[in-house]
């Protein structure tokens, strides 16, 4: 899709495009612009250069008919745009030239931008980085989601606890939207049904207009883009005049009221729900006008309703978009008069659901009174689906009903409605099939089946690690980046001193250049050469930070008491945010915190332990970070963690990774080898067993005497000198709970910590064992996983 016509871009044509947007669309001259207003010149001049490839991309769309795929999410958290868009132009040494003559630097014109923050964490990073190889690979596709004023929120420490304010990204120019005031929708909530010449009719009692804004997601060379349509809300009816004219001025305000409010933010838990009405109205929000403006696209080139499903996909991120079965199927029978049983044949040939979490607390229900007065229709039609489900399963047993308990259950919903359920891991998949919807995958076997994440290149090592894509270009030739394939082509050469050396020179530069920003941003001197052991992620007990830093403190003792001992030096890095409502999860930060300020201020450490967590870890952080780690903590409890990609960012940047048999961990390790792994704790199936040992706890404590001495460490307030008692709590449920099995697996996990030393000893063992990490990870691309959804369960094709 590359257009033949465009006349090929200059330095001096580009140079003229940023000075024609500083002047006539940022309204500054040269000489006084800000780097704010360089970077919206600089964004303008770039999303120019997309607009002809997103033409043609629809245009050939239209032409040819090609199925749509549309994919649902509540999250998209994207990061930085203006980098990855120079980049899949193959723009940004024509731009950095262009700016270099304007004497200005694109690098801290990049920096400038916010992060765009529309998501939590893995769901919403996934999103993205499906959007942008859907674009890569020429898959017709929209992207579908919120266009939240706040984002996720900043976090900020205060003497060592999570504090949080409010995310702004809005409160700048935004350059990469188009606002479409022409596209929108009236959205529904509340009020009652009435029947009317034998019809039902939602009569609403709250109404708001869902408005269009679209990002066009430029894929790998520009050859394809498609767009990102992000709905804000608007009210109604501006004011009620007469109210007004009265002095009612907060009732005049309501609808204005309701409109700002449910676009306002973004819900900031990750694998919980939040169960609140607002969140309920945001999901409908999402996907009563996303499932309306697709049939508006449908119904403009096609009159028969009936055929939809020949012609579209559309893919729910989890169950937060489960309503577009409902909702479809309302439209169908309200609006276009196809009777239920067949609407709900369309509806389900058309749907998917992509399942992202085993965690009872992040299983969406909603009570039937919630959803009743919220959607009053959409609770008939639930009613409906369920018994039609039943009718069709007489033996299906109570237990798995959509509606139990007077509550509406989504993840049954979702799989009712869909053609296609996945889980997002083989194990996950099969997790999935075994504890979560055993029944239901009993009576619709084959339905579920697995696509295994991925992450795209492009970012991920193009534009997060230039110094290792450059080295892999000059090993192995131009065009992995979209045949990810390619870079076993790397295995080779790992046998030639000069590529290895090649290879940790490039690890070196990235661990300075971090060790720098550390220092800057937290002010902890490190030494680039300890090793750099990175655990980057939101922070769950699931995800067992915990466990990390009983280990920092095992180890620490182990210094104090023998501190002319030989040791590997080791930075411990922590990034990642909590639920703010997530009160143990908050005080596992408090403890980093704590023991970071021990640690760090020891002088009996003499740098051979040094422990930085540098605060609102996020998309841009994570680019930091990834490329200059050795070690990837992938420590969940075996069976919780869906999947993982973070383990991929890693693997795929040459950090061995240090982990148990959760989510793609099982796959990663497969690929790199057994030998190039550091495995550790008990399987998901050892777990269940573990458990049903009441005493685990306090059994694998008695029985190692370093998790012993570090609990009674944290217990005596060593950590926590101005309040001894801080940590009682925590050291109680070490003891007495522990669901998530951390002292059942911190022996195993020292033994493997213990390896991870050994090899680090051994600088040319670790090279080859890095560099295959990044040779073998050519399975883990995003590509890889989007061709999986288009030919298992979109049926879509690619236009390229
Ligand atoms: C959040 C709320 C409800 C249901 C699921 C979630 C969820 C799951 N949010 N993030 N996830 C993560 O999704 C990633 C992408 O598939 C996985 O890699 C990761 O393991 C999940 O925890």
């Amino acid at each position: 899709m590359t257009n033949e016509k465009e006349p090929t871009l200059t330095r001096e044509g580009f140079r003229d495009d940023i000075l024609h947007h500083l002047k006539y669309t940022v309204g500054k001259d040269r000489h006084h612009a800000s780097v704010y207003d360089w970077r919206l010149a600089l964004s303008y001049a770039l999303r120019d250069r997309i607009v002809e490839p997103w033409f043609a991309s629809t245009k050939a769309t239209w032409d040819n008919d090609y199925k749509r795929v549309y994919y649902l999410s509540m999250e998209y958290l994207i990061g930085r745009i203006l980098e990855d868009a120079a980049i899949n132009l193959g723009l940004k040494g024509l731009a950095a030239a262009a700016l270099l003559d304007l004497g200005q630097d694109f690098d801290v014109i990049a920096l400038d931008e916010p992060d765009a923050a529309l998501g939590n964490g893995g769901l919403g990073r996934l999103a993205a980085c499906y959007m942008e190889s859907m674009a890569t690979l020429g898959c017709p596709g929209y992207g579908y989601g919120v266009r939240y004023e706040h984002g996720l929120f900043r976090q900020r420490f205060e003497m060592g606890q999570q504090a949080e304010t409010p995310e702004d990204w809005l409160s700048q120019r935004h350059p990469w939207e188009f606002e479409r005031p022409e596209s929108n929708y009236t959205v529904r909530f509340k009020g009652h049904m009435e029947e009317r010449h034998g019809k039902t009719v939602w009569v609403p009692g709250e109404t708001v207009i869902a408005t269009a804004y679209d990002t066009p997601i430029v894929g790998w060379e520009g050859r394809w883009s498609n767009t990102l349509r992000l709905w804000g809300a608007k009210p109604t009816t501006l004011f009620d005049l007469e109210r007004f004219n009265r002095g009612d001025y907060a009732a005049a305000a309501a609808p204005e009221t309701l409109a700002r409010t449910i676009t306002r933010v973004l819900y900031p838990d990750d694998t919980t729900y939040a169960g609140k009405e607002l969140r309920l109205k945001q999901e409908y929000f999402l996907t009563s006008a996303s499932i309306k403006d697709i049939l508006r696209r449908y119904l403009e080139s096609h009159d028969d309703i009936t055929e939809l499903d020949k012609h579209i996909a559309i893919q729910m991120n989890d169950t937060h978009p489960a309503l577009a079965g409902p909702e479809l199927i309302r439209l169908l029978v309200d609006r276009h008069d196809l009777p239920f049983e067949q609407a709900l044949e369309i509806s389900q040939n058309v749907l998917g659901y992509t399942n992202h979490t085993l965690l009872p607390e992040a299983l969406e229900r909603w009570s039937t009174w919630l959803m009743g007065s919220v959607l009053p229709r959409h609770m008939q039609i639930i009613e409906k689906i369920d018994a039609a489900h039943l009718k069709a399963n007489p033996a299906r047993p109570a237990s798995i009903g959509i509606v139990r308990n007077h509550e509406v259950h989504m993840g049954e919903l979702a799989f009712v409605m869909a053609n296609r359920v996945n889980g997002v891991s083989a194990l996950h998949t099969e997790l999935v099939k075994s504890q979560l919807f055993p029944a239901l995958d009993k009576l619709h076997p084959g339905r579920v089946i697995n696509v295994t994440n991925g992450v795209t290149p492009r970012r991920w090592l193009k534009l997060a690690n230039p110094g290792l894509a450059d080295l892999v270009t000059e090993t192995i030739g131009e065009g992995w980046e979209a045949d990810l394939d390619r870079l076993e082509e790397l295995v080779p050469h790992i046998e030639d001193n000069g590529f290895r050396e090649a290879f940790m020179a490039v690890k070196r530069a990235n661990k300075a250049e971090a060790a720098h920003w550390m220092k800057v941003k937290c002010g902890i001197e490190v030494d680039p050469d300890a090793m750099f052991d990175v655990q980057v992620k939101r922070i769950h007990e699931y995800k067992r930070q915990l466990m990390n830093v009983f280990e920092t403190i095992a180890q620490w003792h182990e210094i104090k008491k023998n501190p002319e001992g030989d040791f590997v030096p080791r930075v411990k890095i922590f990034g990642g945010k909590s639920a703010p409502g997530y009160a143990v999860a908050k005080e596992i930060i408090h403890l980093i915190n704590d023991v970071a300020e021990v640690v760090n201020n020891d002088p009996d450490m003499r740098g051979r332990l040094k422990v930085i967590y540098p605060p609102n870890y996020n998309v841009t952080m994570a680019e930091r970070l990834i490329p200059a780690a050795d070690l990837s903590e992938q420590i969940s409890t075996a069976g919780k963690e869906a999947s993982g990609t973070g383990n991929m960012k890693l693997s795929l940047n040459g950090a061995l990774s240090i982990g148990t048999l959760d989510g793609a961990n099982v796959e990663i390790r497969e690929r790199v080898g057994a030998e190039n792994f550091f495995l550790f704790g008990m399987t998901a199936q050892e777990v269940i067993e573990r458990r049903k040992n009441v005493n685990h706890a306090r059994e694998a404590i008695e029985a190692s005497q370093a998790l012993k001495d570090v609990l009674q460490l944290i217990a005596e307030g060593r950590f926590s000198p101005n309040q001894r008692d801080r940590y009682h709590g925590l050291v109680h449920r070490a003891w007495n709970s522990d669901y998530f099995l951390v002292t059942s697996d911190f022996t195993d996990y020292q033994r493997a910590q213990a390896e991870v030393d050994a090899a680090f000893l051994d600088p040319d063992r670790w090279a080859r064992m890095a560099a295959l990490n990044t040779a073998k990870m050519g399975f883990f691309s995003s590509d890889r996983s989007i061709r999986g959804y288009m030919e298992n369960i979109w049926g879509a094709r690619s236009a390229l």
